[in-house]
């Protein structure tokens, strides 16, 4: 056998190679598999057996007890007994969605990674997976949290992951505190409540014990922690990495993703609702879009600067608490990722997929941030547990899409097993033998890592320059927009509001002084305290003079189309033919997505006698799943609907959310009869009046009609 045929018999197969062997197995019919009406396969036993009856376990006689002989139900059972796998102890709730990446302007000034330096418009395979934190697997989208922003790169040179979140920063500053913080934010040990929320006391007695966790607190209790969609939220890689260019030259690095469709996020009271509404609110919205061929994109984005900027920045670049504003390192784009496919398979891909931090590629290394470094445990540690061995690695969607040679061999469910008989090195296997050698180490293209001297003593000890916790808290609240910063105080106080011990409550407005005294004082006066505590004490008094940073508030950077959004038209019996069609087409010529509501799912007959299918019915498609609403329905019908709590709510909220409101004339019953029709104001846009749908079209990139929020809430 020549060396060329042993080494492609060496090459464990990649994600191409097992699809196509999935293929060859499941090949349709078969000499024993007979379809039984010459389209369906034949059902079988795992072991390929085909089976004759899938209803009936075999027992003695038709009314006798059941025969554990019955080795067909025994292994059905058997295998149903074991289909699950531990959830995730952390992001349990997840999303995944294949797609690409491509490399619009390489930066091989910095690193040789060929995913970031090598050819332009270069394309690498991508698996991305969103999710929450704190809840299990089957809690509810919308839940007050941080998402996970994972993703996983089937690059030339490896798998490289840049595991982030949509939050630039984090609770914490050492990974030895990891699992304090996620005990605490989880439903507490004795009652297992309450669940995918962190409106309890363990949770703001950690924080609030922990004034590292003030910044990321910040961006918590802010609209961040609701996002509208996936689609529309910025993800982080939140450390400091290092790139390595080909000439050794090592940079450092933060990695940001912009959503080309812009930010969005939804409001606390309309979040609740969509959780009753709609629990998987996120996933669905996914689906739909990548289904309609509506591709979410984002681009990659690097702040990169060196040693010099490092040392003279305010904060200290391992501090994983602190980021650096766009407006002192810009952020340079680098690439665009497009999310185009949806799993096959929910279990195989999203549940299975593995992501570790420590899968970085040559030109790539960490740095000494201590909870990156922690991190690089974790992970790999994580996956044992959960996916049941070391060979992990061998199941499709982690596998890398490169050729993978090594000595490592057997484990449970060895998928990519290596030929041959060498499986040791140094050997001297192929030295005038038949017998491939194996690879070899290559210290040209191998990983090499950033030479750094570490001669210091051995101490537990934070760094001094990890000291001030509430700079960045305050920059952050200050570079709000006025609504956003009412939403910041709402969140707070409904989160204290749940906590029941008073002295937890007063420690966390002990924090807030250091921050912004007036949101201090509007927790205060919402949780309903006499009067301000006193601040907890500073390990260092924190600057107050940074400046604003636009690029950290969502409102300052919306869209500016409705593209992508969903519109609900509720209609009803004699709604105006012509109005609805307007409208629906108005708002798909903009890339909208249109849904039709109606009093019955089958829908409702329009003024021009034309029949119009619905695709929800009025109680399961409430306004708060849509962006934008519109009610289009004739004279009787509105009078009749007037009193109709679902149809009411619709209209409610929807003004509550501050969404703007489509009307025809008739539509006003309802609103009067739930006062509002000396309420409508500016969002509001009459459908039938010249040009009427268009208009509401164009205000609804606005998405929100905030003037009619810019009231404090009670
Ligand atoms: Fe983590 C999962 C993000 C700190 C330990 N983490 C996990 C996921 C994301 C993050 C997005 C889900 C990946 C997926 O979709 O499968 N984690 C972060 C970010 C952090 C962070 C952005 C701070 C910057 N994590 C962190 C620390 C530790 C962990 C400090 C432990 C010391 N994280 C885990 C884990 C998980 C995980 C236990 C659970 C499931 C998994 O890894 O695969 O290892």
């Amino acid at each position: 056998m020549d060396s060329e045929h042993l080494l492609r018999n060496r090459k464990l197969p990649g994600y191409e190679d097992y699809k196509m062997s999935k293929q060859l197995n499941l090949s349709k019919g078969g000499a024993n598999h007979q379809k039984p009406n010459g389209k369906e396969d034949v059902l079988t036993t795992a072991q390929g057996a085909p089976v004759s009856d899938n209803q009936n376990w075999l027992s003695a006689g038709p009314r006798g007890p059941q025969l554990l002989e019955d080795h067909i139900a025994r292994e059905k059972i058997f295998h149903f007994d074991h289909e699950r796998i531990p959830e995730r102890v952390v992001h349990a709730r997840g999303y995944g969605v294949h797609g690409e990446f491509e490399l619009k302007d390489p930066i091989p000034e910095f690193t040789h990674a060929a995913v970031l330096a090598g050819e332009k418009g270069k394309k690498t395979p991508i698996f991305a997976r969103f999710s929450t934190v704190a809840g299990n697997k089957g809690s509810p989208d919308l839940a007050r949290d941080v998402r996970g922003f994972a993703v996983k790169f089937y690059t030339d040179q490896g798998n490289w992951d840049l595991v982030g979140n949509n939050i630039p920063v984090f609770f914490i500053q050492d990974a030895i505190k990891f699992p304090d913080l996620i005990h605490s934010v989880k439903p507490a040990p004795d009652r297992g409540f309450p669940q995918a929320q962190s409106a309890h006391d363990n949770f703001w007695d950690f924080v609030s014990l922990t004034p590292e966790s003030m910044h990321m607190v910040m961006w918590q209790m802010s609209d961040r922690a609701i996002p509208r969609s996936f689609r529309f939220m910025e993800g982080f890689g939140v450390h400091t990495f290092r790139l390595i260019n080909a000439d050794g030259k090592a940079s450092f690095v933060k990695f940001h993703w912009k959503p080309k469709q812009g930010l969005q996020s939804v409001i606390w009271n309309e979040a609740l609702k969509i959780n009753g509404a709609d629990p998987d609110f996120h996933r669905r919205d996914m689906w739909d879009a990548i289904d309609a061929g509506d591709y979410p994109q984002w681009d990659l984005g690097v702040q990169i600067f060196d040693e010099e900027f490092a040392e003279n920045f305010e904060f200290d670049v391992l501090d994983a608490t602190k980021l650096i504003p766009e407006e002192q390192v810009p952020v340079r784009i680098i690439g665009t990722m497009t999310l185009n496919n949806n799993v096959d398979n929910f279990f195989a891909e999203t549940e299975q997929v593995a992501f570790c931090t420590q899968n970085i590629v040559p030109g790539m290394d960490f740095t000494e941030d201590p909870l990156l470094q922690g991190r690089n445990f974790s992970y790999l540690d994580t996956q044992l547990k959960r996916l049941g061995g070391p060979n992990f690695t061998h199941i499709p969607i982690n596998a890398p899409k490169c050729p993978v040679h090594n000595f490592q061999q057997d484990g449970h469910m060895a998928m990519s097993n290596p030929k041959g008989r060498a499986n040791y090195e140094p050997n001297s296997w192929g030295e005038g033998t038949d017998e491939d050698r194996g690879p070899r180490a290559c210290p040209d293209t191998g990983f090499t890592s950033h030479e750094a001297s570490v001669g210091s003593p051995k101490i537990r000890e934070r760094s001094e320059t990890f000291a001030d916790h509430y700079s960045q808290a305050r920059q952050f609240y200050i570079s709000q927009t006025e609504i956003e910063q009412i939403h910041m105080a709402n969140a707070l106080t409904f989160e204290l509001s749940k906590v029941v011990r008073m002295d937890i409550r007063k420690r966390m407005i002990g924090h807030l002084l250091h921050i912004d005294e007036g949101l201090a004082q509007d927790v205060c006066d919402g949780i309903g305290l006499a009067e301000l505590p006193d601040k907890v004490p500073a390990a260092r008094e924190p600057i107050t003079d940074l400046a604003e940073s636009p690029a950290l508030s969502i409102l300052k950077n919306g869209p500016d189309s409705f593209k992508g959004r969903k519109l609900g038209i509720y209609i009803a019996e004699g709604a105006d033919a012509d109005v609805v069609k307007a409208l629906k087409s108005a708002a798909e010529s903009v890339g909208a997505m249109v849904a039709i509501v109606a009093p019955h799912v089958a829908g409702a007959k329009l003024s021009d006698g034309e029949f119009m299918e619905a695709n929800e019915k009025i109680d399961g498609g409430p306004s708060v799943v849509f962006d934008a609403v519109a009610i289009i329905m004739g004279e009787k019908a509105a009078r009749n609907y007037a009193d109709d709590k679902p149809s009411q709510d619709f209209v409610s909220d929807a003004f509550a959310h501050a969404k703007f409101i489509g009307y025809v004339p008739p539509s006003k019953q309802i609103f009067a009869a739930i006062g509002l029709e000396e309420k409508m104001d500016d969002g509001f846009f009459d459908l039938s009046a010249k040009q009427g749908a268009e208009k509401f079209i164009e205000a609804c990139a606005a998405l929100r009609f905030w003037d009619r929020q810019s009231v404090k809430q009670d």
